[in-house]
């Protein structure tokens, strides 16, 4: 049981009894031990062996014994008696984005909605009107996020899984006759989530090692087993399942296998189409005229044949590719990023000190980054105001001082109020070596209003980049409505940068904004906008991302020396 699964049980009491209509007081305790046991660095198990559970934050000693049974028996007895008065099946419309516990405990209770099919019909017939609480607005906004939970139904974040995809890679590895094992499918194409993960290995004798594979712990369910396919449903975190494919083949077809297992499935009939017009067919095993093998054993070898470089997975999409001169040498790489322009410390919302980002980002081969905590009207991020702001000042340039072997910038992620003005005034910003501006409220204007207001921060002369221009949340928050094109036009005529913001939550600009961004001559930043070191790891994401969109080195910023940075900035400031 990890400390997520803990945190997990404690909202679900807490969704449970704020639904049957539990004062706040009582909820808010189990919220709390929620966020206390969520946040800890701590293994949870390690500390209850201490004994020392109670001397957490909020913890009282009627949580601790709630935890320490869960911890014992994998259960909480509260929770099964909560469960027969409120019906558990209300939990899954928590999901929906516009529906908490306050608006699902009057539909239950008014209208005896018990599931998702139950809130749409009850939708349809009009029956939530004049219930209190749901205006024509709110009920146009969960029919909204109802819509929103079918189409992203099924699939998974990107980042939810790819360690997953990693740890399944070295299990199959490691059982005896496997030479080689790899990704494949959509996430070796890096698309923001993924339907299922595809593995693919070389081995002789398929059906052992399938047989295996059904066997791993984590398997819940198998779909098939054969003599060189496995399928089957693996409980990746408690609670949380996906689909896993693996395939095994010979080694001297297996380029033809990765090449057709990654995908996509419009790349694929692009590629058969160049095959059968040289009379040639093209399929997993091989690509082959009559019973003679032309291809088979790499991807190269394929590509080649077929009179192409290699193309990298990341661009498999049947969005131009196969015009490229050179796809591979061209593109945006991990190890080009010199610098992350969006991190956030205790001064606001992080959790890593500065030093802690700077040893972090130095061991990763950073040679710059950027202090961007919040401004005063982030509240519930803990903004700084202007006050708090010129104390960080001078403790981000003390660290800068001491801190040899990377350069440490101050700056901000300064809010782009409802109006389009900025949280902190001119003068302000001027002390700053970069401006990161980002909407986080209001999100819910129409496609003018938040145009409007992106405008007139890119207009501004001390905005450098836009912070998660879209502000979506994949599987979980829709983008707000934006005219993109124009906004890109303002960002390539003022010398602003437009983010890709590498959180694998956010991937904002998503790979084809990103494009059309390049396209019209944006310079990009891709940043972490970390809240502790371990999140700067997620800058590969953002890089995928990039590589998506077809980014070359010199489009990012990233990848500048810090003197470039500084010019970008002088030069719009004038
Ligand atoms: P996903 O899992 O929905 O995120 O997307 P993929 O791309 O991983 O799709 P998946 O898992 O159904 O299949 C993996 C790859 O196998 C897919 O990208 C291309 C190839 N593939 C599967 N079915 C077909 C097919 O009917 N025709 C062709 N040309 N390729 C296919
Ligand atoms: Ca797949
Ligand atoms: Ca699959
Ligand atoms: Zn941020």
């Amino acid at each position: 049981m990890t400390n997520a699964d803990v945190a997990r049980a404690f909202d679900e009491i807490a969704d449970l009894l704020e639904i049957k209509g539990e004062d706040g007081f009582r909820v808010n305790s189990y919220r709390r031990v929620a966020r206390t046991v969520g946040d800890l660095a701590e293994n949870i198990v390690d500390i209850a062996a201490r004994g020392e559970l109670n001397t957490l934050a909020g913890v009282g000693k009627s949580s601790a014994g709630k935890i320490q049974e869960l911890l014992d028996t994998g259960k909480l007895a509260q929770r099964d008696e909560l469960t027969r008065e409120v019906p558990a099946t209300l939990l899954n419309l928590l999901d929906i984005p516009g529906v908490g516990p306050k608006k699902i405990a009057v539909f239950w209770k008014e209208l005896g909605v018990t599931g998702i099919d139950d809130l749409k019909s009850a939708i349809a017939d009009d029956r939530l009107k004049g219930l209190k609480g749901f205006g024509p607005k709110s009920i146009a906004q969960m029919q909204r996020g109802i819509e929103f939970r079918a189409r992203s139904a099924g699939r998974v974040r990107l980042g939810d899984v790819w360690n997953v995809a990693a740890e399944l890679r070295e299990a199959v590895g490691a059982m005896s006759g496997v030479k080689r094992v790899e990704s494949a499918g959509s996430l070796r194409r890096a698309r923001e989530t993924v339907g299922d993960l595809d593995l693919l290995c070389i081995a002789d004798d398929g059906a052992a090692i399938v047989q295996r594979f059904t066997q791993l712990p984590g398997v819940t369910e198998v779909l098939a087993a054969g003599a060189t396919k496995g399928s089957v449903h693996y409980e990746y975190r408690a609670g949380r399942s996906i689909q896993v494919d693996l395939r095994v083949v010979p080694a001297e077809s297996f380029g033809a296998a990765w090449q057709y297992f990654t995908g996509s499935k419009e790349h694929n009939v692009r590629l058969r189409e160049r095959a059968v017009k040289r009379g040639w067919s093209l399929n997993e095993y091989g690509l082959t005229e009559g019973d003679d093998v032309i291809a088979s054993a790499s991807e190269e070898d394929i590509y080649a044949a077929l009179e192409l470089p290699w193309i990298p997975p990341e661009l498999r999409e049947d969005r131009g590719e196969f015009e490229l001169d050179n796809p591979a040498g061209d593109l945006i790489e991990l190890s080009h990023i010199r610098t992350d322009l969006h991190l956030h410390t205790p001064a606001s919302d992080g959790r890593s000190s500065i030093a802690e980002f700077a040893a972090a980002a130095q061991q990763r081969g950073l040679k710059l980054i950027c202090i961007t905590d919040h401004s005063k009207s982030s509240t519930i991020a803990n903004g700084l105001d202007e006050e708090r702001l010129y104390e960080h000042i001078q403790d981000v340039r003390g660290a800068a001082r001491e801190i040899k072997g990377i350069k440490i910038w101050i700056g901000t992620e300064v809010d782009i109020l409802a109006d389009g003005s900025l949280d902190y005034a001119d003068d302000v910003l001027a002390e700053l070596d970069w401006v990161v501006a980002s909407i986080h409220s209001g999100m819910g204007q129409d496609v003018e209003a938040n145009t409007r207001r992106t405008l007139a921060a890119i207009e501004n002369p001390y905005v450098n980049c836009i912070g998660h221009p879209s502000g979506r949340l994949i599987n979980e928050r829709e983008a707000m409505a934006l005219d993109v094109e124009t906004i890109c036009h303002a960002a390539a005529e003022t010398g602003t940068a437009l983010e890709i913001n590498a959180n694998y939550y956010r991937l904002d600009l998503k790979d084809q904004h990103a494009r059309l961004a390049r396209d019209l001559g944006v310079t990009i930043s891709i940043n972490t906008d970390a809240h502790d070191t371990e999140q700067l790891d997620q800058m590969h994401f953002g890089v995928r991302t990039a590589r998506r969109a077809g980014l070359r080195r010199a489009d990012v910023l990233n990848t500048w020396t810090p003197k470039q940075i500084a010019d970008f900035v002088a030069r719009k400031r004038g």
